[in-house]
């Protein structure tokens, strides 16, 4: 097992400017990267077990009957996760590949979290010590070439992460990825599919609250990195689907006049009663959005892998 870190630049202060940034800009962002702190990603596994959540239900079945069909393609691949996060997803995907076909394989867990990667390529070295593992520390969005291309690869993004970036950003990393990829490489995207506006307005405005604890807790992830005094009590959630743009948009808005210092930079930032901060978006996903994705990184979408009522899609895509 081999870890390697590409993050040179990731530092303590572009964090903070990334925080600062948003607190400067007009309307208020905070980056939704920020999110998965310690509480966050336990929160964040929290709403993936809310019924009122439904993507995680529909891809984990989805990853495994996916993963059966496609493992004979696997034999002597690399696999190269994109956000692997805790490797939850890959775990689904690989139990379903036999042990032979996975003694050909590597997997090459790409994550910002050096902590993640560790433990996860770790857990993994143990639960399939026939495979190996190449953990990598990097913000895929930056430093995608530092992926080895000789041998035949598939990139896996699972997750809807992709639904996070604008729609921009997304065809930007649609380009890099396409610009990456080898003939014959693979992408499997998992994408969150547009549905009834009520189910996915639900699935972010969970009845326990557990959605909106993971929204405020941003202010805490802000407070720890800025030395800020944001209360979260001061902020409300809010969660709702903008049609223009076919997401979901979580905000935080707040109670009363705030003047928050950032301590580090001796400013003052100013909130006003219901000002919102925006903390995330969610795009939600057409048949026509997963074409025009391909297009963007010149490559031909091979197969839609979908449940019976098209909430969530696997795409599989070649170049
Ligand atoms: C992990 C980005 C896919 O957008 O649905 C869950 C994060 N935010 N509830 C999503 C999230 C609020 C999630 N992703």
């Amino acid at each position: 097992m081999i870890i390697e870190n590409f993050m040179p630049s990731t530092g303590e202060s572009s964090v903070r400017d990334k925080l600062v940034a948003g607190l400067r800009s007009n309307p208020k962002t905070l980056p939704s990267m920020f999110f998965y702190d310690h509480r966050g990603s336990e929160l964040f596994e929290q709403i993936t077990r809310l019924e009122e959540y439904y993507p995680p239900r529909i891809e984990i079945p989805l990853l495994a009957s996916t993963a059966r069909k496609l493992a004979p393609d696997l034999k002597g691949c690399d696999i190269v996760e994109l956000g692997s996060g805790d490797c939850s997803k890959i775990s689904v995907f690989l139990d379903e590949v036999p042990k032979d076909v996975r003694a050909t394989m590597a997997y090459y867990p790409v994550d910002v979290c050096k902590e993640a990667i560790e433990k996860s390529a770790c857990n993994l070295n143990v639960k399939y010590p026939e495979m190996e593992i190449h953990g990598i520390t990097a913000d895929f969005l930056e430093h995608m070439e530092m992926i080895p291309g000789d041998r035949k690869r598939f990139f896996c993004f699972f997750g809807s992460t992709i639904g996070n970036l604008t729609k921009a950003k997304a065809m930007e990393f649609m380009e890099n990825l396409g610009e990456v990829m080898n003939i014959n490489d693979r992408l499997i995207l998992g994408m969150d599919m547009v549905k009834d506006i009520d189910i996915i307005e639900r699935a972010y405005n969970d009845d326990k609250g557990i959605t909106a604890e993971f929204n405020k807790n941003i202010l805490n992830v802000t407070n720890n990195n800025l030395g800020t005094d944001f209360d979260p009590d001061d902020f409300e959630h809010v969660a709702f689907f903008n049609r223009e743009y076919s997401r979901i948009e979580m905000h935080l808005r707040a109670k009363k006049d705030l003047e928050i210092m950032i301590p580090v930079l001796n400013e003052r930032v100013f909130i006003r009663k219901d000002e919102m901060i925006h903390t995330e978006n969610s795009h939600k996903y057409t048949e026509d959005d997963i074409e025009e994705l391909a297009a963007a990184a010149g490559l031909d979408v091979e197969n839609v892998f979908t449940d019976e009522r098209k909430w969530f899609s696997l795409v599989r895509m070649v170049k």
